[in-house]
């Protein structure tokens, strides 16, 4: 179903002085020049997954003629983000008809199988990466303009003629990002896994550390709220670039609309611009967003400039409440995020994260010392919780249920507990009870599955979060990744919310976070002892 916002009445408010601060802060593009590993062709496995069948060195590849119909497979050794170019030329007689090629962009294997021609979803097709290209002259230079998120690049020749045929001389990418992979020591970890679940970690947080922090370098390839929060936490604890979280704190801050609310993401080109979207758990975690940044770096100017901002989401969030102090059900409209997945009814949730959101800005305004809304906020926070429970609390069930359909969901459970809408215990005894009861409706995000490893931790489980790290995280890299995927859903690996997965992202924003578990919250010690 497709999920998209368009506000009819959509005045967008721009602060200059906080868009020059966030121009300012622009980082610069580190770049590195890469060349492909080897060339490769594919096979399946046993499971019927694309795999690797077989390998040549790449000295090979200016040697080979390609013809009509004849394609290579250039494996650049993990994934990379930038801009490619292509040194071509010819075997046989002097080029009668211009080369016609088909150039595909891929970040997994079995992107490659895909016939993208059929693809019907409601995301544009826009974002596959594929090009048709027709080179009239050879040899000459081929530099492609459009930057790519990829590991393995297709070039297939559609056609050259009965006279000539092509040869790649070389190919060869410019990477960008604005860290650079070794400026995070690897993590102090006797677990193999773990190891590589950070390093994986990392090169995803790396590949989307672009001008901004970007949702995902092949698609949205743009800056979104929710996305940003996870990616600066995960910042602090590997690449600490503080100027490019504070360059989206002013971005986010510079670009509000209709009285002040937060777009749910921000396009970077051909100026910074807030999308006309409003999720409203995305503008409430703003608070959040700035309190870290405020505790990692003490900016108390960036705290002054930006609290106002912080707080008129959770007066606009209040806002939305009844009489009876609930958020309406605006379940099936992409009003409030939560997580991806068809049917999820995020009622419950949205209470639960305006409570949440709440207790931030609590922390806000105890640093500026603003109490007339401390005083506010903290009567407004108890009757909220008090209303949660009321409303949604099932007594027989032991658990909360959201929606007129009672919809019990892993989502509502977690975000209960995140809320603290329950005291701890309380909290500790309904994350294991809902592993019991195991909800049959899941979560199918990285970005939700972070939010339950963080409702574990919050509730003791510290062993249990570290499993459910290496069973989530950890089967993607059994399953091949080099940079961690938009969306994993164990029970269903084809699940996509666009129609297809290949409009997925295979390098996405919020699936880098358990760098920030595994280096905030396990030292050595433990991540040793789990290995057992
Ligand atoms: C998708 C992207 C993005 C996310 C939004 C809600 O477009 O995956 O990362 O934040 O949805």
């Amino acid at each position: 179903m497709p999920a998209i916002c368009i506000l009819d009445k959509f005045e967008v408010e721009k602060n200059e002085r906080f868009l020059k601060i966030a121009e300012d802060l622009t980082p610069p593009l580190l770049e590195e020049m890469i060349a492909p590993e080897s060339l490769i062709t594919l096979g399946h496995n046993i499971k019927g997954e694309a795999c690797i069948d077989s390998r040549k060195p790449l000295d090979t590849l200016p040697g080979l003629m390609l013809k009509k119909d004849d394609s290579v497979i250039l494996d650049f050794g993990t994934h990379h983000v930038g801009y490619v170019t292509l040194d071509l030329s010819f075997l046989g007689s002097h080029p009668d008809a211009p080369a016609y090629l088909y150039l595909r962009f891929a970040q997994r294997l079995d992107e490659l199988t895909v016939d993208m021609s059929n693809y019907e979803g409601w995301l544009s097709k826009g974002w596959i990466q594929e090009e048709y290209v027709h080179v009239d002259v050879l040899p000459s230079t081929l530099a492609l303009p459009r930057r790519y998120a990829f590991r393995y690049l297709e070039i297939r020749v559609i056609d050259t003629s009965l006279k000539y045929g092509l040869t790649v001389r070389s190919a060869s990418l410019r990477a960008v990002s604005a860290v650079k992979m070794d400026q995070v020591a690897p993590l102090q970890s006797f677990d193999p896994l773990l190891a590589s679940i950070d390093q994986v970690s990392c090169r995803t947080l790396h590949d989307c550390m672009q001008l901004v922090f970007e949702d995902g370098p092949k698609r949205d390839r743009r800056m979104w709220l929710g996305d940003l929060r996870l990616q600066a936490r995960a910042n602090y604890e590997t690449f600490r670039n503080m100027d490019l979280v504070k360059r989206c704190l002013y971005l986010f801050g510079g670009l509000t609309f209709n009285d002040g609310m937060l777009a749910g993401c921000i396009f970077l080109e051909p100026e910074a611009e807030p999308d006309d979207t409003y999720l409203f758990d995305y503008a409430l975690l703003y608070g959040s967003i700035l309190l870290d940044y405020y505790e990692q770096t003490n900016d108390r100017a960036a705290l002054e400039d930006l609290y106002p901002i912080a707080l008129r989401q959770i007066d606009i969030g209040l806002s939305y409440l009844t009489e009876d102090h609930v958020i309406p059900d605006h379940s099936g409209d992409f009003w409030c995020f939560v997580d991806w997945g068809d049917g999820l009814n995020t009622q419950a949730a949205s209470l639960a994260i305006l409570i949440y959101a709440i207790r931030y800005a609590l922390r806000l305004a105890d640093h500026i010392g603003d109490n007339a809304t401390i005083r506010r906020l903290q009567e407004m926070q108890e009757v909220l919780k008090e209303s949660a429970i009321r409303h949604f609390w099932d007594e027989e069930q032991k658990l909360f249920v959201s929606g007129a359909e009672k919809q019990v969901s892993w989502a509502t459970q977690v975000w209960m507990i995140l809320a603290r809408v329950f005291p701890q215990d309380k909290c500790h005894e309904l994350i294991l009870h809902t592993i019991d009861v195991e909800p049959r409706i899941r979560m199918v995000s990285p970005y939700m599955v972070h939010h339950y490893i963080d409702a574990l931790l919050r509730c003791g489980e510290e062993e249990r979060a570290l499993q459910e790290i290496r069973r989530y995280w950890g089967e993607m890299v059994q399953d091949g990744a080099d940079t961690f995927w938009e969306l994993y859903n164990p029970y269903n690996k084809n699940e996509s919310p666009y129609g297809s997965v290949a409009l997925n992202s295979f390098c996405h924003a919020w699936s880098c976070t358990p760098s920030y578990f595994l280096r905030k919250f396990f030292g050595r010690k433990k991540t040793e002892h789990n290995n057992s």
